[in-house]
Parts: structure tokens; C-alpha cells; sequence
């Protein structure tokens, strides 16, 4: 009887000493891998709304439907906007609301700046373009009119990428064809909608 509970006692102590240790071991991971991170790496891309495909196709398309973006990296993109004009989402959308963007520290600050102006939301009857991914949280409303003074429609904003994995970015505003607007380009991969890449 008291054989084993005192086996039952000391495999317990064991288990807690190994858990403890486990624990520590761990954490000291964490704080190496976290040192060895260093600063945040960072990369800049343009990408640009077109109004026709180089083929004469009709769009509006993004000029780059396939990105490649580096893992754990703070992305400053561009995105110029040379399909001007604007349309309606419909009341209560979320997506006039820049959503899942950073400052260039990588802190969650939900802005965007057009020609170095800062918003955080667009008039959901001012919507040009959507640059969204919705699986990383991402919304980036695009305007339709160029910043006071300026003749280029050029909005930058950041975000950290996270581990690798394949991602579907599209323009969520009805910037097609049809009634609805999502027919013709809208509906069609290589034009308002494309493929990001994050590689580890
Ligand atoms: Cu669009």
C-alpha cells in the first residue's frame, strides 16, 4: 500500500519537475528566437489598377494578380489607382473601413494615406476599389479622386505578413459589369481578384 503511493507520489514529482523544466526550456526558446528576430525585416511593393488589360481587354484589373510576399514581414504596398470613378457598397458594409493595416513599426494603426493623407474609412458611396484579403483581415478602400493638388490617385499602407500560405486578394467593390457590378472583371481571377503568396 504505501509502496505505491509513494511510486504514485514520486512519479507525480516527476511529472511537475519535467513539466517545470519543459516550461523553462520553452520559454528560453521563445526569448532566443525572439532575440535572433531582431528588427522586423521589411519589404515595398506597387501594384496598380489598371482600367484595361494590356491586351485591350476591358477591365478594371490589378496590373499583378500573382504576389509574392516574404513570411514575418512588414509590406508597405502601394496601390495607384488609375481606374478613377466611384461606386456604392450598400448600407452597413464593412468595408469602407481600412482594416488590418500597420504603421511602419508593424503596430496595428487600421489607416491608410492617400498621398500621405491619413484615413481610416471611406463614404460607402466613394468607393472606388477594395484591396482585400479577407482570410489575413485585411480591407483597404481605395478612392476615386486624387488628394487635393495631386493629379495621382496613390494610396500606401502596411501590414505584417504572418507564416506561409496561399491567400485569395480581391477588390470587393462592383467595379464590373452587369446590374450588379460584380459580373465581367469582378468575377474573373487575374483581373479584380488574384493570389498572394506568403513564403516562409
Ligand atoms: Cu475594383
Amino acid at each position: 500500500m504505501t509502496t505505491t503511493r509513494t511510486r504514485r507520489l514520486t512519479a507525480i514529482i516527476v511529472l511537475l519537475a519535467t513539466t517545470f523544466t519543459l516550461g523553462l526550456i520553452l520559454s528560453a526558446c521563445g526569448r532566443a528566437a525572439s532575440a535572433a528576430q531582431g528588427p522586423l525585416q521589411k519589404t515595398s511593393m506597387t501594384l496598380t489598377i489598371l482600367d484595361q488589360a494590356p491586351d485591350g481587354h476591358d477591365g478594371p484589373l490589378f496590373d499583378n494578380t500573382n504576389i509574392v510576399l516574404p513570411a514575418h514581414t512588414l509590406v508597405t504596398m502601394t496601390i495607384i489607382n488609375k481606374d478613377p470613378g466611384e461606386d456604392a457598397l450598400p448600407a452597413g458594409s464593412p468595408y469602407g473601413a481600412v482594416k488590418g493595416t500597420t504603421d511602419s513599426a508593424g503596430k496595428a494603426n487600421n489607416s491608410a494615406y492617400l498621398s500621405g493623407h491619413a484615413y481610416t474609412a471611406l463614404a460607402l458611396d466613394k468607393m472606388s476599389h477594395t484591396f482585400t484579403v479577407p482570410q489575413l483581415g485585411i480591407n483597404v478602400p481605395i478612392p476615386g479622386t486624387p488628394a487635393a493638388g495631386q493629379k495621382e490617385i496613390a494610396v500606401t499602407f502596411s501590414f505584417v505578413t504572418g507564416g506561409a500560405g496561399k491567400y485569395t486578394f480581391q477588390c470587393l467593390v462592383p467595379c464590373g459589369d452587369g446590374p450588379s457590378g460584380y459580373g465581367g472583371p469582378m468575377a474573373m481571377k487575374g483581373f479584380m481578384m488574384g493570389t498572394l503568396t506568403v513564403q516562409g
